[in-house]
């Protein structure tokens, strides 16, 4: 595998036109929520996440004269053409390439989409990687990221390893994501992604996020104290402080959902099992520190440390509406492969 950035060795980047890169999911420790503005995907606020080594999106894109229209094949199902988001970032990246060729793509990831799990996130890291490599463009991981944002905001996190802030910026060109330590500077540190029986969720992050910016009276709260989090958070990391990293996400979590909650009409992603988890972590930290956050849906991410892992996801497993644990450490940024999903 070779990196996606400029790193890349000289001469042909993809394989023709056609490229194949893997991308893993990021989860925010503080999150990232509601846009500034909503073409260009701009955040209100800086967010800081940890690339996840388990949970993975690959994908081949290839340009051909060929293909009469653009067609997106993601987990063996194909996309409709109203699911504009895949053919616009194709078309964005064709544009700056200069190229006339329609796609193919085809996508697959090894954990569940679509359930507050980041699959929008090495979703379009992957695809932004595959496509400007294929569009036979090399650019650096900072444009990469730049690209990957304006598919979905999370994805441009994806495109580095590790743990990773995405910075506000005043504009598109400086709103991207750079690395705040590498995969390697805290192997220790795990985040267990836990399924619940409910599965999918109901509202999209990206309604759910335009609606909480109109409408609550929280919204205000979350931006005033996000600086604060943001550099309680950077230090954690630095110092690779648990406690600290682990009660700093906890919280922030909890009041993103707030700011959620309390909007009209109020989006409440928790299920029972949620809850539960919650509680259950809560009460076993006592002998087992570990901690939560929760995203966009009602499965609950649980981050500890390596020597606790496996009593932890023991633990989580027998609760009741537990399905299953997916247990990450922090993970490498998006690459490019050889291996292509399609002849
Ligand atoms: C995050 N989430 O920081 C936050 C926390 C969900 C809750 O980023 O509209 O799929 O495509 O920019 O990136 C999910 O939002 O939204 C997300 P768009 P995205 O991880």
């Amino acid at each position: 595998m070779v990196e996606a950035g400029g790193s890349n060795p000289p001469g042909p980047i993809g394989d023709g036109m056609k490229a194949t890169a893997k991308a893993n999911a990021n989860i925010a420790l503080i999150k990232y929520w509601g846009k500034r503005d909503e073409a260009l995907i701009l955040p209100y606020n800086s967010s800081i996440s940890m690339t996840c080594d388990a949970m993975e999106t690959i994908t081949t894109v290839e340009f051909s004269e060929n293909y009469d229209t653009d067609t997106a094949i993601i987990n063996d199902e194909e996309l409709s053409s109203d699911q504009k988001r895949v053919y616009d970032h194709i078309g964005m990246i064709r544009k700056m390439a200069g190229i006339k060729e329609k796609a193919k793509i085809v996508s697959e990831s090894n954990f569940p989409l679509a359930a507050g799990l980041a699959s929008s996130a090495s979703g379009f890291a992957a695809l932004t990687v595959a496509a400007v490599a294929a569009a036979g463009l090399k650019l650096p991981e900072k444009e990469l990221s730049i690209i990957a944002r304006q598919g979905s905001g999370s994805a441009c996190r994806s495109i580095l390893g590790g743990f990773v802030e995405w910075k506000k910026g005043s504009k598109s060109s400086d709103s991207y994501a750079e690395q705040i330590a590498g995969k390697d500077y805290w192997k220790d540190f795990r985040m267990i992604a836990t399924i619940v029986k409910e599965g999918r969720k109901a509202i999209s992050s990206r309604s759910g996020m335009s609606q909480t910016v109109k409408n609550s009276p929280y919204y205000s709260g979350w931006l005033s104290s996000i600086e604060e989090d943001l550099n309680r958070m950077r230090e954690a990391i630095r110092s690779r402080d648990f406690a600290s990293a682990g009660s700093i996400a906890e919280y922030n979590a909890l009041k993103m959902h707030c700011t959620m909650m309390t909007s009209k009409p109020p989006i409440m992603y928790w299920k029972p099992a949620t809850v539960e988890i919650m509680n259950a972590v809560m009460a076993w930290r006592e002998d087992l520190e570990s901690y939560f956050t929760m995203d966009a849906g009602p499965n609950v991410k649980v981050m500890c440390m390596k020597k606790d892992e496996k009593e932890l996801c023991q633990r989580l497993s027998e609760l009741e509406g537990v399905v299953k644990t997916i247990s990450c450490a922090p993970g490498s940024g998006a690459a490019l492969s050889q291996k292509h999903l399609f002849d």
